[in-house]
């Protein structure tokens, strides 16, 4: 009995040493020390042992019992000083630890330097609601019901009761021109960026959610001159000093004339190659006079006013200006992608 107390006590001492935290000192008290441990297991075993023989192993196992208890004792209060010294040893003037940081998205980026391209030029910024009624987007653009024009904006209508076919999501930010013209005269020199929704088939350069930035200039004696003169100059600020720029006979019915705007490829210099297509220029935006039904319509005189009026889209501006292939990307949320433009 004398020597399994004291094999028992060898073996307690040895694990004992390799306890180095709270939680295998605690397995340890429990495998050796406490009531269903090893040595109480043992003494159980006293009283079989013969008379003779008792007093001598209960004395040795009571003496074990103290050498295991104060040998708890003091690795505990070793674990408990290592505790402490690591918690009171924190270096408060060490720099934090930095957190993630987010960044601007690169659509975001762009219309901003848009934007501040043409506060240089003495545009204002406004907003407009996305969610908006058809005749803002439509109507008072000359575009009526059933004009062949709607036809190249798919449109997602918002189901109101009572409101049938009136009120949309807009689909380009140009209901902005009469929002803008009803509430204040001449002279006009605004930008309004926002997003634009359409129903349309989703391919590399197209997306259903998408940005624009529209651009109105109004006053007396605005000629194709000043719109000329001015989205060369955007076009140049934006894409370097040596672009050509190109203008374009297009239709867009709330403008007369109506213009698209082109840079000569930066990929291949205007020779022709697959960023442009082949055809050495890219379209950046569409743009043109206002119309005088537009201008009538929201109570100008067009023989005292006129204007010109843009809208470009930000996100190709963004893949011409960072060479992105898909438009898709963008909006894809794959951080590994977005990460790049911090
Ligand atoms: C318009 O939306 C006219 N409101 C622009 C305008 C304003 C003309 C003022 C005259 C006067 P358009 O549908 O072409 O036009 O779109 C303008 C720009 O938006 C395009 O040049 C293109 O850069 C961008 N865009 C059009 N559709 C998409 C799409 N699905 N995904 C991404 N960008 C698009």
């Amino acid at each position: 009995m004398i020597d399994r107390v004291c094999d028992l006590e060898r073996e307690a001492l040895e694990a004992l040493g390799e306890a180095g935290d709270e939680r295998s000192l605690e397995e340890w008290r429990l495998r050796y020390l406490a009531r269903s441990g090893r040595l109480s297991m043992l003494l159980r075993g006293l009283g079989d042992l013969p008379d003779a023989d008792r007093p001598a192993a209960g004395k040795e196992a009571n003496r074990v019992k103290l050498a295991l208890e104060s040998a708890h004792a003091a690795v505990s209060r070793r674990i408990e000083t290592a505790r402490l010294e690591v918690a009171t040893s924190i270096d408060v003037t060490l720099p934090g630890r930095r957190g993630p940081r987010g960044g601007l998205h690169p659509v975001t980026r762009i219309v901003r330097e848009i934007v501040a391209v043409f506060g240089q030029l003495g545009f204002r910024v406004s907003e407009g609601p996305e969610v908006e009624f058809d005749s803002y987007n439509f109507e008072r653009l000359n575009i009526p019901p059933d004009h062949p024009a709607r036809d190249m904006h798919d449109t997602y209508w918002l189901d109101i009761p009572g409101r049938s076919g009136q009120i949309l999501l807009r689909t380009h930010t140009s209901p902005n021109q009469i929002r803008i013209m009803e509430r204040q005269r001449p002279p006009i020199r605004v930008v309004v960026p926002g997003k634009v929704y359409r129903y349309e088939a989703v391919d590399a350069t197209h997306e259903t959610m998408f940005f624009q930035v529209e651009g109105l200039a109004v006053d007396r004696g605005i000629t194709m001159a000043d719109l000329k003169g001015t989205l060369a100059t955007f076009a140049r600020a934006m894409f370097g000093s040596e672009r050509r720029v190109m203008f374009y006979s297009a239709y867009f019915p709330f403008v007369e004339p109506g213009v698209e705007v082109a840079i000569d490829c930066f990929s291949c210099g205007g020779s022709g190659c697959r960023t442009c297509k082949g055809t050495g220029w890219i379209e950046i935006m569409g743009a043109g006079m206002v119309h005088p039904h537009v201008l009538r319509g929201v109570g100008y005189d067009p023989d005292e006013y006129t204007g010109f009026a843009f809208g470009l889209g930000p996100e190709r501006v963004a893949m011409l200006r960072y060479g992105i292939p898909d438009i898709r990307l963008f909006y894809s949320n794959d951080l590994r992608f977005l990460r790049q433009f911090h």
